[in-house]
């Protein structure tokens, strides 16, 4: 923890202050308060990373290196004050100045590099390596343009581009002198020299990759470690470059524009692939930049290259930086001079790969054309992989051409990314029991045989630090007072919470803070959506990607069905309910585009019927982000975790509203069967299919979607008023939903999901009328979310995986 004390805080924000912007505090705003607050505590956390980066250089302890195309950071100074553990001192130093500290930290731009679970995924796990005292890098992009802004005009959903740059960025410095060459296109000429074959790569484009180093502060442990984003620029003029012709002007300026494009902006899909060239070139970038630093700095302290997975473990986020194993393999091979067994014993002991989507549209496979232009030397060294293990592949199963042609690398003019990563890793894992469980019984079944000693599995989790002591201060006092502070550093006590739910008083504090933070979020919903909300009523929330699998239609559908038998029935009895709804789509998804039009229609019609506007009401919040969530969470009486079964890796939102006291309504999906498994099932509302049951009907057949059109007249009822102009003038606008859910026999089973989720609901209705019963199970899900600490995932991953050495404090 930081030494610190009001009196000289205060004094050092005052002279940072005029020291930045030159004139007096009074005189400035808030953009400029913001901005020295931003740069001093940069200065406080700049001592501790260069004491950890000597710490670790001392010590040479083993290095992790989470590659991720994705780093869904958020916002970054409330973050480091909690865990400097100066934001009380700090707040009330500001208060003395008539500053309050929460509005400085909305000014700052989220940092929002990532789609959705996966690059938040990696942000916490950031955050608990730090925290953990691991000596974890992450290394990715540093894209421009961040994830889009969503706006929503006339019900639809409007991209506008996130320039999160655009203000500059207090925690990023740029390491000019760190930069690394990246080569794409040209030949490669093999020679013989000393009878070995030489590769030489010619008239390739260079691209420079600078670096943006981001601390990453640890929970009062005096560590910051480092997030290292690659920006691509052209090589200077200056630069020699013998083998790289540049010609005249123009081309120069075409030079320039196509490198810089690399980094410009990210991709806003997460669960389809496209193969774009600019997206592997992304990946070729950030991978051989990662991978030639990692080399570069090992060697310059001294490291004998033969030893390297001793002291370095690369981990890949997806298959997206799958390229890491053959540009290790290049550098080992072609730069070290090593065997080709050498390297590969060293290459496959230092890599690791964590599988996220099962969703076979998600799954990368590379045209080989464009792979071998753009990469030809890496080109040569997957195809020298595929070829070694398919000899292996043949020995195991001699003549059984069809198994080996399923389990190739490369096969039908494609590179499939993740064969490529099973292959050359040591380590395979899934991020929920179920999903490990579809990877070796189903998807991944063959290489599971094959190896199975690599496969594992490590449930996810989400950092307590950010999404319960920063986002709900409330209820972290409250658990202090009753159960002491030991909680923050092992999250796996506030089991002992539990003890305290026969106390009617803290269930009455349980409930205060509940609304106080239903309050809070109903003037958000206001002020952003210019909706008025009832703190009184059931905040139901569904915030995520909007996709067809994670089904927000099921969720729509039974809104239109409550609002029918309301109308029918204007004393239907039920408590009332505001529907929260939040996520941005694929620009280039239709369905999921026309999804967040239906709840527009459907909330505008309803919010404006004052038959029911009483007793429910609908809100889309506009572009769901990582700083809006944490404004959401703390703030929900039920979490809606509805994905089709089998679908859903994990889900890690879903851990943050149990955590926070939201009750879950859930499918036996992903991480939700865990959280059933610990709340047990009196304190958790569970419907729909099961994956034995989704798996039978996918292999077998045996579901007709019309069937249940024609035998259920609720939901005859409600599919109509899709196409029948109640929700749209144009009919026809909710046509392709129509056409999901009857025409194509629904997919994802939400109709015959449908009847067993309203009886969930009717379940939550009732539960929810007995305050105390209601309240003493929010709080059983607060005393066993401690295990969803992605301090429990980041230390299975150092110990199961990495290596690395563990101190085992926070368990
Ligand atoms: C090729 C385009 C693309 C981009 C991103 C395909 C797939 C992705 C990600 C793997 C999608 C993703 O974020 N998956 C989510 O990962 C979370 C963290 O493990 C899980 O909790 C979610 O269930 C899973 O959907």
């Amino acid at each position: 923890m930081l030494e610190m004390d009001k009196k000289s805080f205060k004094k050092a924000y005052v002279n940072k202050f005029l020291e930045m912007h030159g004139v007096e505090l009074k005189e400035g705003n808030n953009q400029q308060k913001y901005e020295a607050l931003g740069s001093l505590v940069r200065d406080y956390v700049t001592r501790i990373w260069l004491k950890t980066n000597k710490k670790y250089n001392k010590t040479g302890e083993k290095q992790v290196y989470y590659f991720s195309m994705e780093f869904l950071l958020g916002r970054l100074l409330g973050d480091a004050l909690l865990n400097l553990g100066i934001r009380d001192i700090c707040r009330e130093a500001l208060l003395d100045l008539n500053i309050k500290l929460e509005d400085l930290e909305n000014l700052e731009q989220d940092q929002g590099l990532g789609n959705g679970g996966l690059g938040r995924l990696a942000a916490c796990f950031l955050d608990s390596m730090a925290s953990l005292d691991i000596p974890g890098n992450g290394c990715g992009i540093r894209y421009k343009y961040g994830f889009f802004e969503q706006k929503i005009i006339d019900g639809k959903q409007v991209e506008v581009s996130d320039a999160w740059l655009k203000e500059g960025n207090v925690w990023e410095k740029r390491k000019a002198e760190k930069a690394e060459i990246v080569r794409f296109g040209g030949e490669i000429n093999v020679s013989e020299v000393d009878g070995n074959l030489k590769f030489t790569h010619v008239n390739f484009e260079p691209v420079l990759a600078v670096p943006y180093d981001t601390p990453i502060v640890g929970y009062e442990n005096e560590i910051a470690n480092t997030l290292r984003l690659w920006s691509a620029e052209a090589v200077s003029n200056e630069f020699d470059f013998s083998s790289f012709n540049r010609g005249d002007f123009l081309q120069a300026i075409k030079y320039k524009n196509s490198v810089e494009s690399i980094s410009q902006v990210l991709y806003p899909e997460d669960s389809f692939y496209e193969g774009k060239m600019l997206r592997l070139k992304q990946q070729y970038f950030f991978v051989s930049a990662g991978v030639q630093s990692i080399i570069r700095h090992f060697k310059k302290h001294g490291g004998n290259i033969e030893l390297l997975d001793e002291k370095v473990a690369i981990h890949i986020n997806d298959t997206h930086p799958t390229l890491a194993i053959p540009e290790l393999m290049r550098i080992l091979v072609d730069e070290e001079n090593l065997e080709w067994n050498t390297a590969w014993r060293i290459t496959t002991n230092t890599i690791s790969y964590t599988n996220h989507t099962i969703l076979a549209e998600a799954l990368e496979k590379w045209s080989v054309d464009m792979f071998q232009k753009l990469l030809p030397r890496i080109y040569m060294i997957v195809q020298e992989i595929n070829e070694r293990y398919c000899k292996e592949l043949w020995n195991k199963y001699p003549g059984n051409w069809d198994k080996i042609s399923r389990m190739s690398i490369i096969s039908d003019g494609k590179i499939k990314m993740a064969h490529l990563a099973v292959v050359g890793s040591h380590s395979v894992n899934g991020v929920a029991k179920l999903h490990t469980e579809i990877l070796k019984k189903k998807e991944m079944s063959d290489f599971y045989y094959l190896y199975p000693n690599k496969f594992n599995n490590k449930t996810n989790g989400i950092t307590h630090r950010r999404w319960l002591l920063k986002s709900n201060p409330e209820l972290t006092k409250l658990l202090k007072d009753t159960i002491g502070d030991s909680f923050i550093r092992h999250p796996i006590d506030l089991k002992s919470f539990e003890n305290h739910l026969y106390n009617e008083v803290v269930l009455e504090q349980l409930g205060k803070i509940k609304k106080f933070n239903k309050e809070r979020l109903a003037s958000t919903i206001l002020k952003n959506d210019n909706i008025r909300v009832d703190p009184n009523s059931i905040f139901d929330v569904q915030v995520k990607r909007i996709h067809a699998y994670k089904r927000q239609i099921l969720n729509c559908l039974r809104i239109m069905d409550l609002y029918n038998k309301l109308i029918d029935n204007p004393n239907y009895d039920i408590v009332p309910r505001t529907f929260i709804f939040g996520g941005k789509a694929a620009p280039g998804y239709y369905l999921a585009k026309n999804t967040i039009e239906l709840i527009n229609c459907v909330a505008r019609k309803i919010n404006n019927d004052s038959r029911v506007n009483d007793k429910i009401k609908v809100v889309f919040m506009q572009n769901y982000r990582v700083s809006l969530a944490e404004q959401i969470i703390p703030g929900t009486d039920v979490s809606e975790q509805i994905s089709t079964t089998t679908k859903e890796a994990s889900g890690t939102s879903n851990m943050k509203f149990m955590m926070n006291g939201a009750i879950t309504v859930a499918t036996l999906d992903g991480a939700n069967i865990e959280i059933k498994d610990e709340v047990t099932d009196d304190n958790i509302v569970i419907f729909g299919l099961t994956a034995d049951e989704v798996l039978s009907y996918y292999q077998n057949g045996g579901y007709k979607s019309v069937d249940i059109y024609n035998s259920d007249q609720r939901v005859k009822r409600i599919i109509d008023d899709l196409v029948n102009g109640k929700y749209h003038n144009d009919k026809n606008k909710f046509k392709s939903i129509y056409e999901n859910l009857i025409t194509y026999n629904d997919e994802f089973f939400v109709l015959k999901d449908f009847d067993s989720y309203l009886k969930a609901q009717d379940k939550v209705d009732t539960l929810y009328r007995d305050g105390n019963k209601w309240q003493k199970m929010c709080g059983v899900n607060i005393a066993h979310s401690g295990i969803f600490s992605s301090d429990r995932t980041i230390q299975e991953y150092a110990t199961g995986i990495w290596g690395s050495q563990v101190i085992y404090k926070n368990l």
